[in-house]
């Protein structure tokens, strides 16, 4: 029989819980109990490390053809609101992002219906060009299958040649929850769950790195929580090639989701973060991203088994078109002092999780 006594014991042995063993935590409202399991967790695999990154977000459209009922970012062409970055102005904010001590791109953007896959590596070329120092870690894997259907070339071709462009790692976006019945709630023309781990897949084989995100906190059950995990463990067993979970809190304004969904709870946020570092074993960093989370449940976050922080962002636009209350950006000595005062030690990172120095 499942108890919180049997799972506290794996925990400390340093065993694997079952997704049984998960479910049973979220069904439970012990916070500090599970808290306290996730902290011993994560204290095994980072100490009192936080890491956090110095990045800027580019999103080079908001035009898709995917309109996931979720999205309050993305329009159709000619909508008020649409745009296209040029080139040029990505270059201009890549410039000044490594002016100001940037060490990352964070690169997503909409399936544009018109846009050739020749544009992407340029962008790619140019960015690379502009700002040589800045790692780009860009496009999910729902970008990466519309760039092989749109160009006609395999997933394998597809990731050699963005390789080859400039692309130095993956974001975990396009994951939102993998089973399939809520993703047709959700977001029905989406690429399926499947076919996302599979693309996931290939990126890792190809030497990418990338992470993995779920979108809680809209239709799902804790039972959704729990397959989509145990798919990402699964898949981290094989190739090994994630490097960060992010739990992404659910931002309901402006988006079509048209049921009457209020914004996540402190206490569901704490919980999912906690539940994710005890049953993710083989990840080695959660991430807690403070833009949907809001600074002061990402800083508490860090005494339940959360070990890393985005960052320092720049511009924010997925999570603020659907009424993230938070600012678009935070300072690094805003990060070092939220770190601190949490009592933990602030590692500034670059996107491999190499150190690059502690405060
Ligand atoms: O896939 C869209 C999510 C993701 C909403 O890998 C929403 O380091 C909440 O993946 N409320 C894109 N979330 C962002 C993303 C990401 C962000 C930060 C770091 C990393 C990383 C990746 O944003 C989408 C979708 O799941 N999203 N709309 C919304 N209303
Ligand atoms: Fe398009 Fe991504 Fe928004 Fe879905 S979440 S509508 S794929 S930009």
């Amino acid at each position: 029989m499942t108890t919180f006594e049997t799972i506290a014991q794996k925990v400390h042995d340093g065993l694997r819980i079952s997704s049984e063993e998960a479910l049973f935590l979220f069904e439970s409202n012990d916070l500090l109990a599970i808290g306290k399991l996730a902290a011993v967790a994560n204290e095994r695999k980072n100490g009192r490390n936080v890491y956090f990154n110095v990045n800027r977000h580019i999103n080079p459209t908001n035009i898709c053809v995917n309109r996931c009922a979720f999205c309050a970012f993305s329009r159709t062409t000619g909508e008020d609101g649409a745009y296209i970055l040029a080139l040029d102005e990505m270059c201009k904010r890549a410039r000044e992002a490594e002016a100001e001590g940037a060490t990352e791109i964070h690169m997503v953007g909409g399936l544009h219906p018109d846009l050739a896959f020749e544009f992407y590596e340029e962008v790619l070329a140019g960015l690379r060009e502009a700002a040589p120092s800045l790692h780009i870690k860009a496009f999910t894997a729902v970008e990466i299958e519309y760039f092989s259907r749109i160009s006609g070339l395999n997933i394998e071709t597809v990731l050699e040649r963005l390789k080859a462009a400039g692309l130095g790692s993956m974001p975990g976006g396009g994951a939102e929850i993998l089973v399939e019945d809520v993703r047709q709630k959700i977001c029905p023309e989406k690429i399926s769950g499947s076919r996302w781990l599979e693309i996931i897949r290939s990126a890792h084989l190809a030497g990418l790195k990338t992470n993995a995100t779920m979108l809680y906190g809209h239709v799902e059950e804790p039972a959704d929580r729990v397959a989509h995990m145990e798919m990402l463990r699964t898949l981290q067993d094989e190739t090994g090639g994630f490097q960060a979970f992010i739990p992404l809190a659910f931002q309901p304004e402006n988006s079509d989701l048209k049921l009457d969904i209020k914004a996540t709870s402190g206490l569901d946020d704490l919980k999912t973060l906690a539940i994710s570092r005890i049953f993710l074993d083989n990840f080695h960093h959660i991430k807690a991203y403070w833009i949907m989370l809001g600074e002061k449940i990402a800083q508490v976050s860090l005494a339940f088994g959360v070990n890393d922080l985005d960052g320092t962002v720049v511009e924010e636009k997925i999570g603020h078109d659907a009424g993230a209350v938070t600012p678009q950006a935070m300072t690094k000595e805003g990060i070092i002092r939220l770190i601190k005062k949490a009592d933990k030690v602030p590692v500034e990172r670059d996107t491999l999780y190499r150190p690059l120095r502690t405060f």
